[in-house]
C-alpha cells in the first residue's frame, strides 16, 4: 500500500519516515520546493534527534520521495499547520489547500486523515471541501460505512526533541467520521504504532488534542498564580509546592516566567473561541500565563531602580543579565518563547548595559536589540541584576558564590532550593 502524507514539517516529516521504515510506499508532499529538495537528497530541513538517520536510508531505498504534486495513494495523511489567527482561532487555510490539493487523485476507497491541532468541526468542514470538489465518490458524514472515501481526525501528541521515540510508543486517539473511518484509521497507524489505538469520533478526537494542552496550561496557571500570590505573603514558591506535593494527591507544577512554544499557549484559545461564554478557566488560566512576563519585566526594572539606590549609581551605569532565551530547558528554540520577549523588553526599557546568556545559540543569532549575547561568567561577574529565565543545565551548575554580588531574581526556582 501507499501512503502520502501532506505537510513535511515537525510532524509529516517524522511521520512520513516512520511509514517508510516500515516497508510502506510513502510519498511526501509539500509546497516548499526547497523542503522537497532536501529531503530527495536523503537530507532534513528540521532538528529531529534520530530523524536524519531514518530519512537518509528510506530515501536511499526508495521507501520515501518528496514532490510538490500531490499523487494517488491508498491513504493520505494531513499535517499542515493551522496557525494563530488575530481572533485567537484556528487558519485552517492550508487544510483548505491540501483538501483541495489531493481531491483530484483521491480514489474510492482511499482514507484521509487529518492530524493538524485544530479546532472542534473541523474535520467534518475538510471532508465538505473535498466532497466538494468530488461530487463522484460518497463521503462517510451523507453515506456512514457505506461511503467510497473514509475520513478520520487523530492528533499527534509528541514532545519535540522525542519525536521519533514518542511516534511510535505513545498511545494515539482516532476519530473517524464513521466507524468504518475509524477503523482504517488504526488499521494505518498499526503499521508503526507500539501503543494503543484508542477509537472514538472526530469531534471527541480533535476537542481531546485541545484539552491535553489546556489542562496543562491550566496546571502551570495555577503554579504561576501561586508564585505571585507567595511573593505577596512573603512565602518561597518553591518550598511550598514541594511540600504540597508530597500529599499524594496533589501534584502541582512549575512555576516560570510564562508558557512558551507554538502548542499550549494557542491551543486552549481553540476552545474558548468555540464556547466563549463557558470555557471560563480555560480563558483566565491564558490570561493569567500570558501575563506573567509583564509581572518578570516590572520586577527586573524595580529591582533595578532598587539596586541603583543601593549603589547610588544612575540606572545607566548597572548591567542587567538575562540567562536564557528558549522556551524551555535544553533546547534551542526560541519561537513563542517568553524569555524572548521579557529580554527584549528589558533591553529596549534599560538604559544601561543588558547582556544576553543563551547557550544554545551563536552570537549572531541573538534576537535582542540592543543587547550582547556573552557566556555565563561574563554576563555573572559583570552583572548589577540577573533574571534567570531558562532551566538550562548549565545554570544549574552556577555556583551562590558565582552570584553573591548580584541581585538575583529567579523565575525558574533554580537557586532557592
Ligand atoms: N512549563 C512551565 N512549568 C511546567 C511545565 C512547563 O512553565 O511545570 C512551560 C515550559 O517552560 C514551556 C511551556 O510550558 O514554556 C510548554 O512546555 P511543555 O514542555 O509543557 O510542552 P511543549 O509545548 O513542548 O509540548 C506540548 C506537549 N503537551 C503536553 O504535555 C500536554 C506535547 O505532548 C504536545 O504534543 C505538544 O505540546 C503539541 O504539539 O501540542
Amino acid at each position: 500500500s501507499k501512503v502520502s502524507v501532506i505537510g513535511l514539517g515537525y510532524i509529516g516529516l517524522p511521520t512520513a519516515a516512520i511509514f517508510a521504515r516500515e516497508g510502506i510506499e510513502v510519498i511526501g508532499v509539500d509546497i516548499n520546493q526547497v523542503t522537497v529538495d532536501t529531503i530527495n537528497k536523503g537530507e532534513i530541513h528540521i532538528v529531529e534527534p534520530g530523524l536524519k538517520e531514518v530519512v537518509r536510508h528510506t530515501v536511499a531505498e526508495n521507501k520515501l520521495r518528496a514532490t510538490t504534486q500531490p499523487e494517488a495513494a491508498d491513504a493520505f495523511v494531513i499535517a499542515v499547520p493551522t496557525p494563530f489567527t488575530d481572533n485567537r482561532d484556528g487558519d485552517l487555510t492550508y487544510i483548505k489547500a491540501a483538501a483541495k490539493a489531493i481531491a483530484p487523485v483521491l480514489q474510492a476507497g482511499n482514507l484521509i486523515v487529518l492530524e493538524s491541532t485544530s479546532p472542534v468541526g473541523t474535520t467534518e468542514k475538510m471532508e465538505q471541501w473535498l466532497a466538494a470538489a468530488r461530487p463522484d465518490l460518497k463521503f462517510p458524514k451523507s453515506h456512514g460505512d457505506d461511503a467510497d472515501i473514509f475520513v478520520a481526525y487523530c492528533p499527534e501528541r509528541v514532545l519535540p526533541g522525542k519525536v521519533m521515540d514518542e511516534l511510535v510508543q505513545n498511545d494515539r486517539i482516532v476519530g473517524g467520521l464513521s466507524k468504518a473511518s475509524s477503523d482504517l484509521a488504526g488499521d494505518l497507524y498499526a503499521i508503526f504504532l507500539k501503543g494503543n489505538c484508542l477509537k472514538t469520533n472526530a469531534r471527541t478526537a480533535e476537542m481531546a488534542k485541545l484539552t491535553e494542552n489546556s489542562f496543562r496550561d491550566v496546571n502551570i496557571a495555577f503554579a504561576n498564580e501561586l508564585s505571585l500570590v507567595c511573593d505577596e505573603l512573603g512565602i518561597n514558591v518553591w518550598e511550598l509546592i514541594r511540600l504540597a506535593n508530597r500529599h499524594p494527591r496533589v501534584n502541582i507544577l512549575q512555576p516560570g516566567p510564562g508558557v512558551g512554544g507554538h502548542c499550549i499557549a494557542v491551543d486552549p484559545w481553540f476552545i474558548v473561541s468555540s464556547a466563549p461564554d463557558t470555557a471560563k478557566l480555560i480563558r483566565t488560566a491564558r490570561e493569567v500565563n500570558d501575563s506573567k512576563p509583564l509581572w518578570v519585566i516590572r520586577r527586573v526594572l524595580e529591582t533595578l531602580s532598587r539596586v541603583a539606590k543601593e549603589k547610588q549609581k544612575p540606572v545607566s551605569e548597572l548591567t542587567v543579565t538575562c540567562l536564557g532565551l528558549s522556551f524551555k530547558p535544553n533546547i534551542d528554540d526560541l519561537r513563542e518563547s517568553p524569555a524572548v520577549a521579557i529580554a527584549k523588553e528589558i533591553a529596549a526599557q534599560h538604559t544601561g548595559k543588558t547582556f544576553v546568556v543563551e547557550p544554545h545559540i551563536k552570537a549572531e543569532q541573538n534576537p535582542i536589540k540592543d543587547s550582547d549575547l556573552v557566556e555565563i561568567d561574563v554576563g555573572l561577574k559583570n552583572g548589577d541584576v540577573a533574571v534567570l529565565l531558562v532551566d538550562h543545565d548549565e545554570f544549574k551548575a552556577i555556583s551562590r558564590g558565582e552570584i553573591d554580588h548580584l541581585a538575583w531574581i529567579d523565575t525558574r526556582g533554580l537557586m532557592d532550593y
